[in-house]
């Protein structure tokens, strides 16, 4: 027996998979395959009581992180939105969401802004840069995973494909996917607050479907993220304000740095693109500087 499915979560030389009538199942995946992921579409055979995944569908798109000094590493794949989430408590690093940002454009997928635990004040100077985002186009939905009446905006977006939550540890995710999804119980900070200090409670990416419409993959937490090295060349197009100023400087190959003519720089200094995302797209042209 044979067919095909997605994988909803991946753990050592096993996954979970789901088949085309829905049902779960438990699966080898074979050596060869060490790079399956979450989202994975798959062909498995059945022989005896076992599963064992057998190829990997062709991916549309993989979004992939890259650990400090390390190797890159994937996170999924087949997405079609990435909700970046941020709350006032931990503090947002807006640098991480700029990373975020340039690997979801050149994946390329939709990015949404979500900012939980709305029944938290929120800084003016954390105001202003969602505003800002808002201004470039990028959607940004409020949500307070302790108030449901905040979250059918969410639960709207969600509807279509396939989406994946990320952000900081502590923001809310895992407790976003509960209540997006009511017969879902995965353990939260709380639950885990006894365990060992610094310990992800969400260990491995799982994809949950929902009951509105659409799935989601619920990831562990990630304190940096820095895309996986592209060209110098290529993270001008990760920002999407420099769009309309790329192609007026005087070199043709300007990184945007030092080099007189630069439109974009005279942007930057007439308050057309903002000081913050332009040091964020320094800080990746140019690291270590
Ligand atoms: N006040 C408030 N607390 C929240 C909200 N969402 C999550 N939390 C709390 O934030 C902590 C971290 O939540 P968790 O879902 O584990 O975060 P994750 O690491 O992003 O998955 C837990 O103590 C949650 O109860 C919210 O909207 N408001
Ligand atoms: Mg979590
Ligand atoms: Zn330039």
């Amino acid at each position: 027996m044979s067919g095909q499915g997605t994988v909803i979560k991946r753990f050592g030389s096993e996954a979970l998979f789901e088949d085309e009538s829905r049902q779960v199942h438990r699966a080898k995946v074979r050596r060869k395959l060490s790079h399956l992921v979450v989202g994975d579409r798959i062909s498995y055979q059945k022989s005896g009581d076992e599963f064992i995944i057998s190829a990997i569908q062709p991916r549309r798109n993989l979004l992939t992180r890259q650990y400090f000094r390390g190797k890159a590493r994937s996170i999924a794949a087949n997405i079609d939105q990435i909700l970046i989430i941020t709350a006032p408590l931990p503090r947002a690093d807006w640098t991480l969401v700029d990373n975020l940002l340039v690997t979801v454009r050149l994946m390329p997928a939709r990015a949404t802004l979500v900012r939980n635990k709305s029944d938290h004040p929120d800084t003016p100077e954390d105001i202003g840069i969602l505003r800002e985002y808002e201004a470039l186009g990028y959607p940004v939905i409020h949500t307070s995973a302790r108030q449901p009446d905040s979250l059918p905006p969410l639960a709207e977006r969600l509807k279509d494909g396939l989406s994946v939550m990320i952000g900081q540890s502590g923001v809310g995710k895992t407790t976003l996917a509960n209540q997006l999804i009511p017969d879902l119980d995965a353990p939260t900070r709380e639950i885990s607050e006894n365990a060992e200090l610094g310990q992800h409670t969400t260990s491995a990416a799982t994809l949950y479907t929902l009951p509105g419409g659409g799935r989601i993959i619920d990831s562990p937490g990630i304190r940096d993220f820095t895309p996986t090295p592209l060209e110098k060349q290529e993270y001008q197009h990760g920002f999407v304000e420099f769009d309309h100023w790329l192609g007026q400087c005087q070199f043709h190959n300007c990184l945007h740095r030092q080099e007189p003519g630069c439109a974009i720089k005279q942007a930057v200094e007439n308050g057309k693109i903002s000081q913050r995302r332009y040091q964020s797209y320094l800080a990746l042209v140019e690291p270590g500087d």
